[in-house]
Order: structure tokens, then C-alpha cells, then sequence
């Protein structure tokens, strides 16, 4: 049974405001919504497509504190930084709310009243770790640890990122305080939690039962976490940033972040309409949240069961997560600053905001985690959206004006090719709806692709430019039909590259064409004028993929720095054992490879003592000829050793720069050789 809807609610994860986002965050959420909710318009179905800024949670206090400004500072800037690149990237929201608004305050805390009244959940104390020396109770990202799952020394009290799992602070291995580095001590607290466990049966039937057409990857997960029990969790934290708790006896507690962040759906739909209930409590709406893969409980299990607790709203029909998207083969880090930030593209990429949607949506990571490089954006721009597409619409149009003055010229009697090609268009038409249905982005942005595939087909094989000398009635019916395609190409193009949908139809002089006219026999009518065409799109150069790229090493480079581990000081030796040691400045007067190995040097040092033979396993930094009467530093009375059949009389010493390369520790004036370092 396939039910009837009469309106869809599309939800997109909300972004944490505490940095900028990303193309990982472009292709995993935004950009697919986006498809879906411009696909929906042009069908005239009623849409809202709702988002807004994430605004809680420790990240946003801990990133505060490193900067010195209150949490507040920090989400007014991200807010405006986020809203003002998804508006350039041509993300279209109906609404862009944020969760430190009033009217979410309101809605978050009314949420909490009503479950609290309804008795949906357990009041516990329990212990928790708190920080002596900063006197807090550590939430979430205020404590890392060892994960139980995967080893990662890195986790979170809520969350490992390396494996995915979420999890609670207690289950953390050799917990620390993100705050003081100290090892935290568990001290008892009293907590409010929703007892998944409870609605378990409940959320079985509905996610394993009646939606076994999820997403693999989905539907994977949420299986697995049922497979293992709900667990209660609390919605409450001891923090002071956030949405009070509003029950007596809860001072200084606040709403779990993932307890407000998804409510933050509801409160932004009230600010967009007075009509917000219709899309919230009305079987007849479908709603879908568009996630990356690290949300899912929290949308598959954890939301629904809030909306089921309270029993007045609707859940979610599909919940159709990616995966990840990695940048030039490395995983994409807010930290270490490894990423494509979207409000930077904007500014060096002005007017190809498309080539990125196009890029990212070709490429989504929609089955399994993807590798962005700018190697394939560019290839993605150059040979396919210049090659392909912005090739036949400029031959349409050039031709049109050429031989036509740019006037719309009639068809003739058409042939069969002409009507195959023709016969093409609702197909595709028909495949881009069924893609985008059961979100296979990719296959619909190919299909996309292939009508301007088929219109340049269609030139190719009727080379109206020769026609033009013979038989200028047939080149009316070729232009004719070319045009055609080129309006139907300006409504497939609108929901994946709207701004280059704009401007062809600036070109054709046209108004938007509804989904459904798609393939119709006139859109473009007979003596319709069109515009003088410019190109559609332009030509991506290698230098400027290689100052992408170079950023990139640039990038690289200061983290390996920042990153160095310095190795931990040896245990103390003697003053005594330091003078037993003869380490001298020596002169190389000889060099050359030990025979048969890849690595060994057999040098002669000139250090004033003697002129000694020490095999170093240098050969791969050093060239023989290089390094003759280079000054080193040397330990002469090291035990000699046999190395390859040579016996090696001392060590010289050497050290690495920030790229691990070989270095020689010598005195920064040349010195006689068999100067004492001491
Ligand atoms: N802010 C997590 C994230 O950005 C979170 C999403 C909330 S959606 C209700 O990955
Ligand atoms: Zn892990």
C-alpha cells in the first residue's frame, strides 16, 4: 500500500555553529535536500524545505573559551558565516531559523514540559565526572577517552568519531577532562531520561517492519542499535549554555543538545508559517530528513521516539543519510583544517557556484564513503558541464542567431530520427523522477547530463551547418527540435544547477517551465525571439587547480608541524656518564656507497684525532659527492661495530627537519676538526 500525500516537510540537518561548513557538508546533506525540494517545487507539489543553525552544545562553549568571547559571540558569526554560503551556493531554504531564537526556546522547552507531565521519563541521579579543578560537570565533548569499540584515543563523551558509535561518558577508557586535562572524578548529579527501551518494540516494527526500503546504510544501523537494546538516555546536562530545563530543582541543568537540535525543526516551521501544524501533525505530509551517516540514531531512533512520546506528530517517511565525503584521499577535519570551506570556494570560485553543486552531486557519497579531488572538479567542469552541455546549448543558440536572427524557426515534416530524439526527452524526464524519488542523486544528475548528451548527438548527426548551403527548410526543423531541447534542458537543469538553469533561460528569453511541460512539443514557440547567448559555462585552467592544490599542501605542511610528538625525555644519566662521552666536530674528506645497500654511506672523517672510516645510513638524503668537507658533529668513542663487513668507528650525529629529512649538526662557524662539544 503506497499512501497519499498531499505535502512534504523536508528537513536538513542543522549545522553546529561553530565553524564554517564544508563541501563534506554540501554533499552529504544540503545539496541533495536542495535537489529534492527544487525537484518537488517544479512539480508544484507544497514544500518547505526547513533548516536553521545548531547553537547548543559543548563544542560551541568549548570553542568560546579558545577564543575568549562568550558563546553567544561565537554563533552570531558561524550563523551569519553559514547562512550567507548556502545562500550563494544556491541552497533554498524556505526558512534558515537558528536554536537560540525565542520562539525554539519556547517550543524546546514546552517539548520537555509535556513529555515531563506525561511522565515519558526517568528522573535518576547518577554519577557523572566532574572536574575538581574547574569545578564542572563534564558533558559530552568536555571529556575524551579511549572508545570501547575501536581503541581511538580520541572519543567523546558522546561520540567516537573514528568508529561512528555513540556513547556515554562512562564508557570511556582513561577519561580526561578536555577542559583541565585532568582525570575527572564521578560525583552524583541528577539527570532527566527518555527510556528508548521503552519505545523499542515500537521503533522495531515501525524502521525494521514498515520501512525496509530505507537506504541500506540506514536501515543497517538503526538494525544494528535495536539489535543491541535501547538503553535510557538523558536529555538533561549540568552545563549553562542551552535551553533550561524547565522543572523545579534544576538549576544549572539545560537540554541535552540532540534533545533541542531536532525541535529546532519544529520551532523553525512556527517561525516560517502560522500553519506549521499542518506539516508536523498531518498524516497526509511526508516528511524526510536529509542527514550525513554520523546522525542517524538521532533521527531514526531518538526524535521519533520524543515524537512518539509526545503522540501529537507525524515521523518521518524516509531518513535518507550519506555517507562521507574525504578530500584528496584524507578524511575531511574541522580541526586540522582539511577541508574545502564553502565560504572560501564562494569568493575564489565567483559565478561557478554551480560547477561545485554539479561536482559534489556527481560524486556524492551516497552508498560509501568519496573522495573529493580537484582533479575530478575540474574534469567534472571541463569535460563534461563545458563539453557536453554548455556545447550544445551554445550550438543551438549560435546557430539560431546565426541563420535565424535569433527567431524561433518552424518545424517541418520530421523524420525518424527526429522523432526518437524527440521520444528521448519524457524518458529521461521519467528517469530523473524516479531518481530523485528513491534518492539516487547521482543517477539523477547523469540523466540530466544525458539529455544534453542527446541534444549534442542530435547536432552531430544532422550537421545542420552543412545542411544550411541546401536545404535551409530541413536546418528549421533541426534548430527547431534543438531548441526544444534546450528549454527542456533549462527545467531538468533547475534543481542541480539552478543558476545556470537562470541564465539559459536568459538566453531563450523564456519563463520557467512547469516539470510536467518537460518534452511537450512547443515550449519554445514559433517566432519566439531569443537572446544573444553568452558561454554557460567556462573553462577551468590548471593554475587554478594548482593554488587549490597548493593551499591544500600549504595546509598539510603547518599540521605536520603543529603535530610533531616530541619524544619523551630519557631517564637522567650522570654527569660523569656525559664526559664519558667524546663527541668532537669532524671534516668528511671522503665518501661513497657501500656496495649492494640502498641506505649506507662508508665516510672518512677527519677528526683531528685520526682519520677514521664510520658507516651512516644516510645514502638516501645525502649523494657522496655532496657532502665531502661538510663539518659534523661525531661520537668518537663509540664501541666500534662491523656494518656490511666495514667496521665503523664512531657515530655521526644528525637530526631532522620538519619534513623528516636528514640534517647534519654542524657549528654554525666552521671550527678545526676536533673541537670537544661539550
Ligand atoms: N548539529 C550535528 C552535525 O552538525 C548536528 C545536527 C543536528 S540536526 C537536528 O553533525
Ligand atoms: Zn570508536
Amino acid at each position: 500500500m503506497t499512501k497519499k500525500f498531499n505535502r512534504h516537510l523536508v528537513t536538513s540537518a542543522l549545522p553546529y555553529a561553530n565553524g564554517p561548513v564544508h563541501i563534506g557538508h554540501l554533499a552529504g546533506v544540503y545539496i541533495p535536500s536542495d535537489i529534492y525540494t527544487r525537484y518537488l517545487r517544479l512539480r508544484g507539489e507544497d514544500v518547505i524545505h526547513i533548516c536553521g543553525s545548531d547553537e547548543h552544545g559543548v563544542p560551541i562553549t568549548i570553542k568560546a573559551k579558545q577564543e575568549g568571547v562568550t558563546p553567544q559571540d561565537v554563533v552570531d558569526k558561524y550563523h551569519t558565516i553559514i547562512k550567507d554560503s548556502f545562500e550563494k551556493l544556491g541552497i533554498s531554504f524556505d526558512i534558515f531559523s537558528r536554536t537560540t531564537s525565542q520562539t525554539h526556546k519556547e517550543t524546546a522547552s514546552d517539548f520537555f514540559k509535556k513529555l515531563y507531565e506525561k511522565g515519558e521519563f526517568i528522573e535518576q541521579s547518577s554519577e557523572q565526572y566532574y572536574d575538581e579543578l574547574a569545578d564542572q560537570f563534564l558533558a559530552d565533548r568536555y571529556i575524551t577517552g579511549t572508545c570501547p569499540h575501536c581503541n581511538n584515543e580520541k572519543a567523546y563523551g558522546d561520540q567516537c568519531e573514528a568508529c561512528g558509535t555513540s556513547l556515554n561518558a562512562t564508557d570511556l577508557i582513561n577519561p580526561k577532562s578536555a577542559i583541565t586535562g585532568n582525570v575527572p572524578t564521578l560525583k552524583e548529579t541528577k539527570h532527566w531520561f527518555l527510556p528508548l527501551d521503552k519505545h523499542e518494540p515500537f521503533l522495531r516494527k515501525w524502521i525494521l517492519e514498515d520501512h525496509k526500503e530505507w537506504k541500506s546504510n540506514v536501515y543497517g544501523q538503526c538494525k544494528s542499535w535495536l539489535d543491541l537494546g535501547l538503553q535510557p538516555r538523558a536529555v538533561s546536562r549540568d552545563l549553562n549554555w542551552g535551553v533550561p530545563v524547565p522543572v523545579e530543582g534544576a538549576e544549572g541543568k539545560v537540554l541535552y543538545v540532540w534533545f533541542d537540535a531536532p525541535i529546532g525543526y519544529i520551532s523553525a516551521t512556527k517561525d516560517l508559517t502560522p500553519d506549521w501544524e499542518k506539516y508536523w501533525k498531518q498524516e497526509d505530509t511526508k516528511m524526510v530528513h536529509f542527514i550525513g551517516k554520523d546522525n542517524i540514531v538521532f533521527h531514526c531512533i531518538v526524535f521519533p521516539a520524543m515524537l512518539k512520546a509526545d503522540g501529537s506528530y507525524i515521523l518521518p517517511e524516509n531518513v535518507p543519510a550519506n555517507e562521507f565525503l574525504n578530500l584528496e584521499g584524507d578524511k575531511i577535519s574541522t580541526s586540522k583544517n582539511w577541508a574545502v570551506w564553502l565560504h572560501e570556494y564562494v569568493e575564489d570560485f565567483k559565478g561557478q557556484e554551480d560547477v561545485l553543486r554539479y561536482a559534489l552531486c556527481a560524486n556524492a557519497p551516497e552508498t560509501k564513503d568519496n573522495d573529493f579531488t580537484w582533479k575530478d572538479f575540474q574534469a567534472r567542469n571541463n569535460n563534461e558541464l563545458v563539453a557536453i552541455l554548455g556545447n550544445f546549448v551554445n550550438r543551438a543558440l549560435v546557430l539560431t542567431q546565426k541563420y535565424f536572427d535569433g527567431i524561433v524557426p518552424e518545424r517541418g515534416e520530421l523524420t525518424d530520427f527526429d522523432k526518437e530524439t524527440l521520444a528521448e526527452i519524457p524518458v529521461i524526464r521519467q528517469n530523473i523522477e524516479k531518481s530523485i524519488e528513491s534518492y539516487r542523486f547521482r543517477e539523477a544528475i547523469k540523466e540530466m547530463m544525458n539529455m544534453a548528451r542527446l541534444g549534442n548527438k542530435y547536432l552531430a548527426d544532422t550537421e545542420p551547418w552543412k545542411l544550411i548551403k541546401t536545404d535551409e527548410n530541413r536546418v528549421k526543423t533541426i534548430l527547431n527540435i534543438a531548441l526544444q531541447i534546450t528549454a527542456s534542458l533549462t527545467t531538468v537543469m533547475e534543481p542541480f544547477i539552478p543558476f545556470s538553469a537562470d541564465k539559459l533561460r536568459e538566453f531563450l528569453n523564456i519563463n520557467s517551465i512547469n516539470w510536467d511541460n518537460i518534452g511537450d512539443a512547443d515550449v519554445v514557440a514559433v517566432g519566439h525571439q531569443i537572446n544573444k547567448p553568452s558561454l554557460l559555462f567556462e573553462k577551468i585552467e590548471d593554475e587554478t587547480i594548482e593554488l587549490q592544490l597548493k593551499k591544500l599542501a600549504d595546509t598539510k605542511k603547518a599540521n605536520q608541524l603543529a603535530n610533531r610528538e616530541v619524544a619523551p625525555q630519557k631517564e637522567n644519566i650522570s654527569f660523569d656518564d656525559f664526559c664519558n662521552m667524546d663527541i668532537r666536530v669532524g671534516t668528511i674528506i671522503e665518501a661513497e656507497k657501500v656496495a649492494k645497500t640502498k641506505k649506507l654511506l662508508k665516510i672518512t672523517v677527519d677528526t683531528g684525532v685520526d682519520k677514521r672510516t664510520v658507516v651512516s645510513g644516510i645514502a638516501e638524503s645525502f649523494s657522496p659527492e655532496e657532502i665531502i668537507g661538510q663539518q659534523v658533529s661525531i661520537l668518537l668513542n663509540l664501541e666500534p661495530r662491523k656494518i656490511k663487513g666495514i667496521e665503523s668507528q664512531g657515530m655521526i650525529l644528525m637530526t631532522e627537519d620538519s619534513e623528516g629529512k636528514l640534517v647534519f649538526i654542524t657549528p654554525k662557524e666552521k671550527v678545526l676538526s676536533g673541537t670537544e662539544i661539550r
